[in-house]
């Protein structure tokens, strides 16, 4: 039997680091190497192999694949909608150049499965807004969403052309209290659980309406695993499948904290990110998912809410 030897690519990042854990237990600790630019969690460094490196660099990638003798890739580098704002020549480098690496050397033979994470940010205002179906109008005003529309594109190319296994799923809002996002639009709904514990108030810099769609952190990695885990022949979609758990505006996320923490305050003070969030779906049909390899979130507002605060104050204590 060949075992699956992993490369995580992006693993010191907040979806990266909890996924590489889970494939350590899963895998065994020395066939899943993490990587990244910068440094990780002690756990994930002292857990199993870590190497430096960066996701644009095609030597660097195609070196570590044949030292370790890789077998499947999970590409987690990006940069993020509201940070590839700021920067977009950088955020369309990284998120498209690292792509285009793996893609190839998958193409190559040199590795046999890719998982590639997309994002509600694919969609855009003329995107029909309720229950976003798998298919339809996308024409993201990101350059975060312009990259990963265009990655969704060049995955399906792959695979049609070349035969090339990629898998991949848009992420909704991806909310865990393990490692801190960075540089997100639906980042507030892990900023409020934090300011609620330590001061409790927030400030929310999206309106109190903005409805987005969002996922307990547990839910995405069960997600990403199962992907990856299922036949070849049920991935259907090789662009990339919608997946979603629940959906809430900061109001109503203010009102489940609320329901832990009675004295909790929140006020408004939407930024530029309110301009992103309003072209983003405020919820989406994941009917594909379900059917093709039987998706199912167990996490709804009210276990997120409860979960956060516990996993919170356990690491505090
Ligand atoms: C972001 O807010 O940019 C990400 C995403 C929805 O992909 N969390």
């Amino acid at each position: 039997m060949i075992l699956d030897k992993i490369l995580i690519i992006g693993a010191s990042g907040q979806i990266g680091s909890e996924l590489a854990l889970k494939l350590r237990e899963q895998h065994g600790n020395d066939n899943v190497i993490a990587s990244d630019i910068k440094e990780g969690s002690e756990e994930l460094m002292s857990s199993g192999p870590f190497e430096i490196m960066d996701a644009t660099d095609e030597g660097g990638i195609a070196h570590l694949i044949e030292k370790h003798s890789i077998t499947d890739v999970y590409l987690m580098a990006a940069m993020l909608s509201a940070t590839g704002e700021k920067m977009p020549m950088k955020a369309w480098n990284l998120n498209m150049n690292s792509l285009f690496i793996v893609l190839n050397l998958a193409k190559d033979k040199k590795i046999k499965k890719v998982f590639w994470p997309s994002s509600i940010a694919v969609f855009g205002p003329t995107t029909p807004k309720q229950d976003t179906p798998q298919t339809t109008i996308m024409e993201p005003t990101t350059v975060y969403g312009i990259s990963k529309q265009t990655g969704e594109r060049w995955c399906e190319y792959f695979f049609n052309k070349f035969g090339v296994d990629v898998r991949s799923i848009r992420y909704p809002g991806i909310i865990s209290y393990k490692t801190l996002p960075g540089g997100g639009t639906t980042d507030y709904a892990i900023e409020i659980f934090h300011e609620a514990l330590r001061t409790g108030k927030y400030t929310s810099f999206l309106g109190e309406d903005t409805a987005l769609p969002m996922m307990f952190m547990d839910d995405a990695i069960k997600a990403t695993v199962d992907i990856m885990n299922e036949p070849a022949e049920n991935v259907k979609v090789r662009s990339s499948y919608n997946l979603s758990a629940m959906s809430f505006t900061p109001k109503e996320l203010a009102e489940a904290i609320k329901k832990e923490i009675p004295e909790f305050e929140i006020d408004y003070k939407p930024d530029f990110r309110q301009a992103i969030a309003d072209s983003w779906p405020s919820s989406i049909d994941d009917s594909a998912a379900r059917a093709d390899w039987n998706w199912k979130h167990e996490y709804d507002l009210k276990k997120l809410t409860q979960t956060m605060f516990k996993g919170l104050q356990e690491s505090i204590s």
